[in-house]
């Protein structure tokens, strides 16, 4: 049995899901489907982080109880990932009783082992990061680099984690386990905040933090936000320092950690040291991606510019996610920053997804209707040594070596230009002409030669686009599903010979955005 485990950070229930929220779900289902296509088992991750100041502050403000405003916003979080088919396995929220309850047992244990211990304390405390900042990571103006806010400054006694003791460690991990960090140009950033790394508070005064997990025998005492949101990754699989679990032992340790740049300090510092100190495997992969903008500005909530899943879902009239999820996954290099605009969505997935992929399958089906009746006969069938077979073939395995390094964009880019390699093919071969010249299995054969590059394409493509790839499924007449396809049994040749479609059931398996018959959408 092979197995895959896939986590992605836990959201913040102060506000609603957006975009950048958006875009680490899809990335992370987009690795989690391509490897359902390839393991036995796959177990995918993810929930809402629900305690800390931050939440307490929006929900007072709002004058609703912390707990109100969580089940309010994971409820968002939870639909927001239906209506984009976020696959995950198990949905954690931080306020789950049984993840609190083993918080307060990892706490324990790491304060009977000594690594926690009690220190008065004066810190610049940034909300918007929940995190200490030290004077360091200020910008000149003295602000928080990421939230651009002034840390508020906070003088108490906490509990401390023995931090510096695992910094020789950590640093030795990270410079013998180049895949520990991904993409690799962000390791140094790492390791130069490790040569300046010192104990970390890891619980606030129960006066200033009420809304948190309290520290087992000390109730003045409220455990923060990291130990509890980190260890998410471990309690949801049943986690438990006495006595862990079988799902722990199957699944632990994580295959990749998927997470944005803002928070790579607390998952490749202090999550492994926090690990280390539980005597715990580190996971194999911390994957970093970059941030997405709207219109090349940040989105915030001061700007006015933050777009939900859904904004982009109406204005195009989508009747499912696949394109959206798309543009996502290509509009930067995985772990780049990458942008979104109304036009740049549009253009982008006509002309992949519509103009490229689509149109080949539509007009190939058409001429087969028209030349064969819908028919493929035995003498259809081509060998999977000519040049068209063994570009598919080649395709799935850089597409497989991509995913390997977690290179999501790039994969698909070679998906694509498999495509136009396929309709470069066509407009070469011109069947229409064969046909003409009564070359009939010539002209079948290159027929042949699109319909099971598209039956390729619809597997690799699946993870991507779920509900397109099973379209051009039903098209080709396949009764498997595309997105249950395994990679290693997908053979060339076994569209079989007989009765494949006909005029009627010829749809198109995506159109343009600004088309005529996509019709209600709004043209933008
Ligand atoms: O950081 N573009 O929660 P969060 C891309 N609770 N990704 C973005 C983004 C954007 N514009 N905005 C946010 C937290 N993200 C913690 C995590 S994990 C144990 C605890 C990403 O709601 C961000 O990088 O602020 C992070 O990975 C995730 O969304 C949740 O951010």
């Amino acid at each position: 049995m092979t197995k895959y485990y896939l986590t992605t950070a836990i959201d913040y229930v102060n506000g609603a899901p957006h975009i950048g929220h958006a875009y680490e779900k899809i990335q992370t289902d987009v690795l989690a489907r391509h490897y359902r296509q390839r393991y036995d088992d796959v177990f995918f991750l993810t929930g809402t982080d629900e305690h800390g100041i931050k939440i307490q502050k929006t929900s007072a403000a709002m004058g609703i109880t912390p707990k109100e405003l969580c089940d309010a916003n994971a409820n968002k979080f939870k639909e927001c990932w239906a209506g984009l088919d976020i696959s995950y396995n198990k949905f954690i929220r931080t306020t789950d009783k049984d993840h609190e309850a083993i918080i307060q047992k990892i706490f324990k244990k790491l304060q009977d082992n000594g690594d926690i211990y009690k220190h008065s304390y004066t810190g610049l405390y940034c909300t918007g990061c929940e995190s200490f900042l030290s004077p360091r990571d200020l910008t000149e103006d003295g602000l928080c680099p990421d939230h651009l806010k002034k840390p508020e400054e906070v003088k108490e006694e906490n509990y401390f984690f023995k931090l510096s003791k695992y910094k020789d460690r950590l640093i030795e991990h990270i410079k013998n386990n180049p895949d520990f960090i991904q993409p690799a140009f962000r390791a140094n950033e790492v390791l130069n905040q490790l040569e300046h790394i010192e104990d970390i508070s890891v619980s606030r005064s129960k006066d200033s933090v009420s809304w948190g997990v309290p520290v087992l025998g000390d109730d003045t005492q409220t455990i923060y936000v990291w130990i509890d949101a980190l260890s998410n990754y471990i309690t949801a699989l049943g986690y438990d320092p006495e006595n862990p679990s079988e799902n722990f032992k199957k699944y632990w340790p994580a295959d990749v950690q998927v997470i944005g740049k803002d928070i790579l300090k607390f998952h490749t510092i202090y999550w492994p040291a926090f690990l280390m100190a539980l005597d715990i495997p580190l996971p194999k992969t911390v994957l970093a991606h970059g941030w997405i903008t709207i219109d090349q500005t940040k989105m915030s909530k001061s700007i006015g510019n933050v777009i939900a899943p859904k904004d982009v879902m109406e204005t195009f009239n989508l009747e499912h996610p696949d394109a959206f999820r798309y543009f996502m996954m290509v509009t930067a290099p995985t772990g780049r920053d990458g942008n979104y605009s109304d036009m740049e969505f549009k253009e982008r997935v006509n002309a992949d997804l519509a103009n490229n992929i689509g149109n080949l399958l539509n007009r190939t089906l058409n001429m087969l209707v028209k030349y064969f009746d819908g028919e493929i006969k035995s003498d259809f069938i081509t060998a999977s040594d000519n040049e068209i077979a063994k570009e598919a073939q080649k395709t799935v395995e850089s597409v497989k070596s991509r995913f390997d390094k977690f290179e999501v964009a790039e994969a698909a880019q070679e998906i694509v230009n498999f495509a136009n390699v396929v309709n470069k093919y066509v407009n070469d071969t011109a069947p229409w002409s064969l046909a003409k010249e009564e070359k009939i299995t010539e002209c079948a054969q290159v027929l042949y030669n699109v319909l099971e590059s598209m039956r390729f394409i619809g597997a690799i493509l699946a993870p991507y686009c779920p509900n397109i790839c099973q379209d051009i499924y039903e098209q080709l007449n396949r009764e498997e599903k595309a997105v249950d396809v395994k990679l290693d049994n997908l053979r060339w040749g076994e569209i079989p010979a007989g009765k494949l479609t006909e005029k009627e059931k010829i749809k198109p398996v995506f159109l343009r955005l600004d088309s005529e018959i996509a019709g209600a959408a709004k043209k933008v």
